[in-house]
């Protein structure tokens, strides 16, 4: 669940290398890469396959993802209804004129955000894979939560005791 990308900051000389080479011009390719014909097929693949294998591996812990969430009387709003998989950071702030006491709980969950099952005024958060949350945030005051999300579909919701159904929920969707 947890990749860790840092071996892979090792691999970033190699990527500005080649988008030097591709400034520099076609020229140098062959020179550089000689020896890797041997692996690949062409030089170019090379490259290709170098800048690919960075994009797939390494994006996500690159991607420094800020999505503002604010919690209010009956809903919850973000700034976007969708973010790139990777880091994301949930600045959360509980708007001053609530009068509650409000958390922000991350699920992951195909379910549309208005029909997670609810028992005794709380989403039965045990049914989901939780993601992360920040509890107690009062009026006019904000907490910051970082996640690692992969691509998928996620609600998040306050589930203090009828907040759920009051309203505050929303879903957001993770793309690859
Ligand atoms: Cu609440």
């Amino acid at each position: 669940m947890s990749i860790d990308c840092t071996p892979l900051l090792t691999l970033r000389p190699n990527l500005r290398l080649a988008s030097r080479v591709g400034v520099i011009g076609r020229a140098l390719i062959p020179a550089v890469f000689v020896e890797e014909n041997v692996m690949f097929s062409s030089p170019r693949t090379a490259v290709f396959l170098g800048v690919a294998a960075l994009g797939l591996v390494c994006s996500p812990s690159y991607a420094e993802q800020t999505i503002k969430a604010t919690l209010l009387m009956n809903t919850i709003q973000l700034n976007a209804s969708d973010v790139k998989a990777g880091k994301v950071t949930f600045e959360v702030s509980n708007a001053p004129d609530t009068g509650m006491t409000h958390e922000f709980v991350v699920l992951k969950t195909d379910l549309a955000a208005d029909r997670l099952p609810v028992k005794n005024g709380q989403v039965s958060e045990s049914q989901f894979k939780k993601m992360g949350e920040v509890e107690d945030i009062d009026p006019g005051k904000g907490k910051r939560l970082t996640l690692k999300l992969a691509p998928g579909r996620y609600v998040v919701i306050c589930n203090r005791p009828g907040h759920y159904s009051m309203g505050l929920h929303t879903s957001l969707l993770v793309t690859p």
